[in-house]
């Protein structure tokens, strides 16, 4: 019987969750996907929320499931939690909730927005202390908002612990502060693995909620208080889940290739020892997040598919299946490339009420022709996303003086044929799309590197792509 380690990835993304199962002999990764299940914020006097017993209610019936999944006699060794990135809890010493858990696209962080966003000299501060531009949902401006409305909170809270950190402590009885998770913040301090004084004062934020971040692949116990799951070992892996999806990427070790993972946005970037800063980067709206080893991810995001998803709600005839989607991408592969693209970072875009009338207004304020139909918005949508990823490749290669040579793309964005090719057009390199789990695969690859049963992430990477199914866009 060959050596098979068993690990649990629990994925929460911001409109469904799964809890995946992988095992790993003979330098092979196989998933079995235990559990999946829907996720949505929800709406209270005009507040938006996540429902966190619900999620940690999915998240244990995807653990049991993996479990039951286990040939007779073998044991889960791990489990890891990767999460969307900013979103937080307030906890007292006992891991009890002090204040309700918001959902980053809840509007209290306008305000905060604009006060930073007109102040250049703060803004210049902060993007030199933490490396991350001002966005409508970074933790800072949550955190300000929670601050200044309720200041009692000081008093009531002793821990900030992001969504990951919050499941890990849930299930390993450890409070600890994950680095990539943290680093979505905008209180991390760009040049070091602790956090930013200079941001948390700037945002009157208790320096005394953190405590100084852990790396990747920290064991932080034994699953507690769940009797399936004894001895299955806690790790935290990369909080973040775009983190994850980078790890994942069968990437030349090189150094050239651009990274996509490609979903409801579009995350666009690279790895690098050094960050990417200055007037410029700012300007170009550069996240320097963190890899799990302390590293960067000079990152963009562009809006991505959340265009299109936005837009199927105003067509009837919108797609409700994969031989539907198949369909309306041949369709929109069909019609002559349009004349001119969409300005994708109209802020217009960001939450809509209809996605069609947002992009109707930006058309005809521009003088320019509107799509008859699905077909037609989808190429418009697709050509211009394409256009936004190579924009930011070129943004890239000035900013950090290099050329790359291919871009990787996974997530659902990688199914689509026509984004794919649009991007390799605009792009002038060829774009590999991989048919893969990325944040999943990621998450159970820091647990298999921390379980020492692989060396280290390229080490991964390269057995990993050797197994791949992969298609290559060429430019046209
Ligand atoms: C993707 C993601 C992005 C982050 C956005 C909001 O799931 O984590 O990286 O910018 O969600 O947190």
């Amino acid at each position: 019987m060959p050596q098979i380690t068993y690990s649990a990835a629990i994925d929460l993304g911001a409109t469904s969750g799964r809890v995946i199962l992988g095992a790993w002999a003979k330098n092979r990764l196989t998933l079995t996907e235990a559990h999946r299940f829907p996720n949505t914020f929800r709406t209270l006097g005009g507040h938006d929320y996540w429902d966190l017993g619900t999620l940690w209610h999915e998240a244990l019936t995807g653990l049991r499931q993996a479990v039951a999944a286990l040939p007779r006699g073998a044991k889960l060794a791990s489990v890891g939690v990767d999460t969307w990135g900013v979103d937080y809890v307030l906890v007292d010493d006992t891991g009890r909730l002090v204040f309700p858990a918001h959902a980053y696209r809840d509007s209290r962080t306008q305000a905060g927005l604009q006060r930073l966003g007109n102040t250049r000299a703060a803004l210049a501060r902060i993007y030199a202390a933490t490396g991350i531009p001002n966005v409508f949902y970074n933790t800072s401006l949550q955190l300000e908002e929670v601050v200044a409305h309720c200041p009692a909170i000081e008093d009531a809270a002793t821990h900030c612990l992001f969504l990951p950190d919050y499941f890990n402590f849930l299930l390993s009885g450890r409070m600890a502060n994950e680095l990539t998770i943290a680093s979505t913040s905008q209180l991390l301090d760009v040049h070091s693995t602790d956090w930013s004084r200079a941001a948390l004062d700037h945002f009157r934020i208790p320096p005394q909620w953190f405590s100084k971040p852990v790396l990747a692949g920290t064991k932080l116990g034994r699953v507690h208080g769940l009797p399936e799951l004894t001895g299955t070992q806690v790790i935290a892996v990369p909080g973040h889940d775009t983190a994850c999806a980078y790890d994942a990427m069968p990437a030349s070790p090189a150094g050239d290739d651009l990274y996509i993972s490609s979903g409801t946005w579009s995350l666009v970037g690279f790895e690098s020892a050094t960050p990417v800063l200055g007037a410029d980067a700012l300007a170009a709206r550069i996240s320097n997040e963190r890899i799990g080893d302390g590293r960067y991810r000079p990152l963009t995001n562009v809006i991505g598919l959340w265009l299109l998803e936005g837009l199927c709600k105003d067509f009837a005839s919108r797609p409700c299946n994969d031989r539907e989607w198949t369909g309306l991408i041949a369709a929109a592969e069909k019609l002559p490339a349009p004349a001119a693209l969409l300005d994708v970072a109209d802020p217009a875009f960001s939450n809509p009420p209809s996605m069609k009338v947002a992009i109707d207004a930006q058309l005809k304020r521009r003088k320019l022709p509107v799509p008859r139909n699905l077909a037609g918005y989808t190429r418009l949508v697709c050509d211009s996303l394409g256009r936004g990823h190579a924009d930011a490749m070129r943004a890239f290669e000035k900013m950090a003086g290099k050329k790359f040579r291919r871009i990787l793309i996974v997530g659902g964005g990688s199914k689509n044929r026509l984004l794919c090719q649009a991007t390799a057009n605009a792009a002038g390199v060829p774009v590999v799309s991989f048919a893969l789990e990325g944040t999943a695969v990621g998450n159970i690859a820091n647990q298999l590197v921390a379980l020492r049963v692989v060396k280290d992430i390229a080490t991964f990477r390269q057995h990993l792509g050797a197994t791949l199914q992969q298609k290559v866009y060429s430019p046209a």
